[in-house]
């Protein structure tokens, strides 16, 4: 199988992923700031389908109109040269010190409705570019102390910033879709909408619930020790996987970026397995963009940077052959047969069955052997086995 990058894979990468000058807290940055222009030329030559921005990473904050304008057209010039498209875009809410207490949940109202304004600003020009999803990470909503911070107002606030926003795309027709990217922590010490799971149950609560999923990030589930597969199936299971952003990440500790795979490599097999597979019927479960929201680590100079970018898309390619490997088995699956796994999708209760049906069934309860049921084996350790042997090419 060809491990050459296509359109067709849809992979795509933000403006500041192999921009990153490798500032830390620590230290000064390792490498020199990166043209937009050039990093699209390069993202397409090496076989990306994609590109994404936050406002300020295209159009330096602060810039004057002319100056804005004359960017963005150069920007364009570069999408129609190479083909290039923007699937996404996204606003800097985080950088300036305007927005150290957050953006829509700052105590300081004014500062709120300058953030709605910023915002508005770039989902029209992210309609322009064609952009089919907004993603909302609220990085500076949060708070280091609990005194500060009143959390239901600040979810109310969160809120009434979203519906509007989200009513300001309705009335321009914009073909816009929002998605979420939650994150537990790291820049504020708690941030709001911390897992997929809060985001989901707050996506529920507003009034255009029905344009706004979630951008589930690797690293950012696997910092709450969480399983990144597992926030992404439920996503799915409920319609709101509108964009995935893909990297790695060691466990809980700081935000990593690592490249896709470099870090819970089991679970990346997993996560591509589910993306490529978890359809009924076995087909694609997801079929948006793979973004990448990496960072090439600060011990790399440009060289490294383009290497890395090569690297994530690599290693998706890579599992993705894997993955299918893995279906295609036939001994992979004898063992999902003998798993039962399949059998999670047969409805407890018979068609027509009701609970009365059921308290009537002695074979359910009175007579049921739940010592013979209790000393069954599933066979998973056998089964993940497998997932480990084809991941490892050893299969
Ligand atoms: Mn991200």
């Amino acid at each position: 199988m060809d491990l050459t990058p296509t359109r067709d894979d849809k992979f795509s990468f933000g403006l500041w992923t192999v921009g990153w000058p490798a500032r830390d807290p620590f230290g000064d940055p390792t490498r020199p700031p990166l043209d937009p222009v050039e990093t699209v030329h390069r993202l397409a030559e090496l076989g990306a389908y994609g590109v994404t921005f936050h406002d300020d990473d295209l159009v330096p904050f602060g810039s004057d109109d002319s100056t804005r304008e004359k960017t963005i057209a150069r920007f364009r010039q570069a999408l129609s040269e190479t083909g290039l498209v923007v699937p996404m875009a996204t606003t800097n809410t985080f950088t300036h010190p305007v927005f150290k207490d957050g953006a829509f949940t700052s105590n300081d109202r004014s500062v709120r409705r300058y953030a709605i304004r910023k915002i508005i600003r770039n989902i029209d020009l992210a309609a322009e570019l064609g952009a089919a999803t907004y993603v909302f990470w609220g990085g500076r909503e949060g708070s280091e102390t609990d005194a500060g911070k009143d959390i239901r107002a600040a979810l109310e606030r969160y809120r009434e910033g979203l519906d509007l926003v989200a009513q300001y795309v309705v009335d321009h027709g914009y073909r816009l879709r929002f998605a979420i990217e939650p994150k537990p922590n790291e820049p504020r010490g708690d941030i709001l909408l911390p897992t997929v799971g809060h985001a989901l149950a707050f996506i529920s609560t507003l009034e255009h619930a029905d344009m706004v999923g979630v951008n589930p990030e690797t690293g950012h589930e696997q910092m709450s020790n969480l399983n990144y597969t597992h926030g992404i199936a439920q996503a799915l299971w409920q319609n709101k996987l509108f964009h995935i952003d893909l990297n790695g990440q060691n466990g809980p500790k700081f935000d990593q970026d690592l490249v896709f795979g470099h870090g819970n490599l089991l679970n990346a097999f997993s996560t591509v397995d589910l993306l490529e597979h978890g359809a009924p019927g076995g087909g694609p479960a997801y079929d948006g963009p793979r973004h990448f929201d990496y960072k090439p680590l600060r011990t790399e100079n440009i060289d490294g940077v383009w290497e890395s970018a090569a690297a994530n898309m690599r290693t998706y390619l890579i599992l993705r052959q894997r993955v299918a490997q893995f279906r295609a088995d036939p001994q992979v699956r004898e063992a999902l047969e003998a798993a039962r796994v399949a059998e999670l999708w047969q409805p407890t209760l018979a068609p027509g069955e009701t609970y009365q049906d059921l308290l009537a069934d002695r074979s359910a309860f009175e007579d049921y052997d739940v010592d013979a049921a209790g000393g069954q084996g599933y066979g998973f350790v056998r089964l993940n086995q497998l997932a480990v042997e084809h991941l490892l090419g050893a299969r």
